[in-house]
């Protein structure tokens, strides 16, 4: 095996030198960051030290001989070179060229292994490319542009989105002929999410309906946020208001929205199944408004989804609001409002927004789903901690600051 060392300014710069001195063949050993000159070690020049080897006819016909890389693996390479040369990116490290010991004959492990490389090379290119992109969108955005985008992201926006922004953004910034300051970035993407969210942002109860069902999963705040609104249609509009539950599965669920009903003077009818709940309509038939409340489930098993909505049919109009606590896992949510929306639920009101600071699931959810946010409620006190949702302010509280305002 012939053995050569190279440093070089980038790795790009020793590949074709690879090339020309050792052949086609010849494949990259090691390959690390040094520093040469300086002083003790410090100041030097940042160079690539490559260490690259091809191996010599006698090797070859050897039992233990190295094998070089598959047309395939070497294909990828090649590409993930490409690419880095393509970038400029002098530090980004490449794959190692993978060096297997050859098998007489193809066998299954020889493949399973083959398979395993060309996995793993496939994954440091999809890596490089993501570096790529990382390092294009530094050589490319301004400050502010950037500063928004790591917002967002650490907002949990979702990527998509946030690339959609910045792309309306860079398009705005290109017809203006101008680069964008913060304030101006902060404004154009107030006003870009609100357009987005406006399609969206009338959704008030309806107050043609008589019957609102609240769904979604164990302690979310569906209790709570009905008590909430029944106290908010009682005290401020002198609605005559009605609760129906039919969270039976857990005792002190019942007793808590009957200290609720108690306090409001509001009736509370207990329903143990859909059939049940024609007598408990009957008794509530003189109601301006019934608010339903149902048990947190499993909602990620679409068996129960369906199964609290065999619960809420009834004959008269009626709508179904999905409530969602911020402090969920954006995912599971997520996978909450797919099915809860199968069923053609559309309306969600969002709580819990006083204990975090992340906000991106709102807009990923109502984007995604078309879903109609009703509410947003930010704390414990009944009645106060509850607010019709309204997009400017949602806004804010996802860009932060609003000194630009
Ligand atoms: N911090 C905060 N807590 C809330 C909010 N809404 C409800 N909670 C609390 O969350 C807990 C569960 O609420 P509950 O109404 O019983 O949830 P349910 O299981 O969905 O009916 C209770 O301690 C509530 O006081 C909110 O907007 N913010
Ligand atoms: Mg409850």
């Amino acid at each position: 095996m012939r053995v050569k060392r190279y440093v070089v300014n980038a790795l790009p710069e020793a590949v074709s030198m690879i090339r020309t001195d050792l052949g086609k063949d010849a494949v990259i050993l090691d390959s690390k960051e040094i520093r040469v000159g300086g002083f003790m070690g410090m100041f030097g020049k940042k160079k690539m030290e490559v260490i690259a080897a091809v191996e010599t006819g006698a090797q070859k016909n050897a039992e233990t001989q190295q094998r070089k890389p598959s047309p395939e693996v070497n294909a990828v390479v090649e590409q993930i070179l490409q690419t880095a040369q393509r970038s400029n990116t002098a530090v980004m490290e490449p794959p190692q060229l993978p060096t297997v010991p050859i098998i007489e004959k193809p066998s299954d492990k020889r493949i399973e292994r083959e398979q395993f490389i060309i996995d793993e090379i496939r994954d440091l290119r999809e890596y490089m490319v993501k570096l790529t992109k990382q390092q294009s969108d530094h050589n490319t955005l301004s400050e502010p542009l950037l500063a928004l985008k790591d917002r967002l992201i650490l907002q949990e926006m979702e990527h998509e989105l946030v690339d959609k922004l910045i792309d309306t953004l860079l398009e705005e910034q290109k017809q203006s002929e101008r680069i964008f300051d913060n304030k101006e970035v902060w404004l154009n993407a107030t006003r870009i999410i609100e357009g987005w969210l406006e399609p969206y942002s009338k959704a008030q109860l309806n107050t043609e309906v008589r019957v609102l069902h609240f769904v979604g999963p164990t302690g979310v705040g569906k209790t709570t946020t009905i008590a909430k609104l029944a106290a908010e249609q009682t005290i401020k509009l002198g609605k005559k208001v009605g609760f129906i539950t039919s969270d039976t599965y857990r005792i002190a669920a019942v007793d808590q929205l009957r200290t609720y009903a108690n306090i409001l003077n509001v009736p509370l009818e207990v329903v143990f199944s859909p059939m049940d709940l024609p007598k408990a309509h009957k008794q509530l038939e003189s109601r301006d408004l019934i608010l339903m409340d149902t048990a947190g489930r499993n909602f990620r098993s679409e068996l129960h989804v369906s199964e609290v909505n065999s619960l809420l049919q009834t004959k008269e109009p009626s709508e179904t609001i999905l409530v969602l606590s911020l402090t969920g896992k954006t995912t599971d949510m997520a996978i909450v409002a797919e099915r809860f929306s199968k069923f053609g639920i559309n309306k969600v009101l969002f709580t819990k927004l006083d204990e975090t600071i992340v906000y991106g699931a709102i807009l990923n959810l109502i984007l995604k789903y078309e879903l109609y946010p009703t509410h947003m409620a930010s704390g414990q006190t009944v009645p106060d901690d509850i607010e019709p949702f309204q997009a400017k302010k949602y806004v804010q509280m996802l860009l932060g600051a609003s000194e630009y305002e």
